[in-house]
């Protein structure tokens, strides 16, 4: 009986503890190179907006990802269950920031080099927004209304069903990331910050002026991952 219940205990220890070793293994987050300078999506998002977001923002949510992954080892070595469970959605918070950002930046791309560029009538992209919404004027419509919809803070993410492989729109709170059942194929950022300096209160603008920077080859890419 005591044999069984020691034996439990260390099974549970290990596998408690396998976790922040994994997460440790990968290494710090780090920012993602982009692809393109801060300035290169004007007039649609501004340099000062672009370079605020990516210097500041995206900076905080990496740092905050890294310092609570060491704590999160730190109490889980400690067995402090209430530390490892109040880091575990600062991770899930900054972790998700970190993840949605970096698909973000990809996501855009200039006009010089293919931003808002809606592909061929034989890309299977296009196939695809085509038998699931109709076109691209309509599916870019059924996001806006998604964005426009997002109380506080949040996305709005043109997302594959894998059960359907239809697309679908969807909208997440936060920094909550798209899980389950679907792959995201274009986020948009519909937090202030992603548009105050330039557009202030008049966000729809926001929402429409960005479809001109969105880059659809990289949402194919994903697509057909
Ligand atoms: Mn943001």
């Amino acid at each position: 009986m005591s044999f069984a219940l020691a034996r439990n205990s260390f099974a549970r220890k290990a596998a408690f503890s396998a976790k922040p070793a994994a997460i440790l293994a990968r290494g710090k987050a780090t920012l993602p190179d982009l692809d393109y300078d801060f300035g290169a999506l004007e007039p649609f998002i501004s340099g000062q907006i672009n370079e605020i977001h990516y210097t500041k923002h995206h900076q905080t949510y990496v740092n905050g990802f890294n310092q609570a992954s060491e704590k999160l080892a730190e109490a889980q070595k400690e067995g402090n269950v209430r530390a490892t469970v109040e880091l575990q959605s600062l991770i899930n918070f900054h972790g998700g920031g970190h993840v949605n950002h970096s698909l973000f930046w990809k996501n855009l791309a200039p006009p010089s080099q293919g931003g808002g560029e809606r592909l061929g009538a034989s890309s299977p992209l296009t196939k695809a927004i085509e038998e699931s919404f109709g076109s691209y004027d309509k599916i870019i419509t059924a996001t806006n209304v998604k964005l426009a919809g997002v109380q506080g803070s949040g996305w709005a993410w043109i997302v594959k069903n894998t059960q359907t492989n239809a697309l679908e729109v969807i909208s997440k709170p936060n920094q909550d990331m798209v899980g389950g059942n679907y792959i995201p194929i274009v986020g948009i950022d519909a937090w202030e910050h992603a548009y105050y300096l330039q557009y202030q209160n008049v966000k729809a603008d926001y929402f429409k002026a960005i479809w001109n920077v969105i880059n659809w080859k990289e949402a194919e890419k994903r697509f057909l991952a």
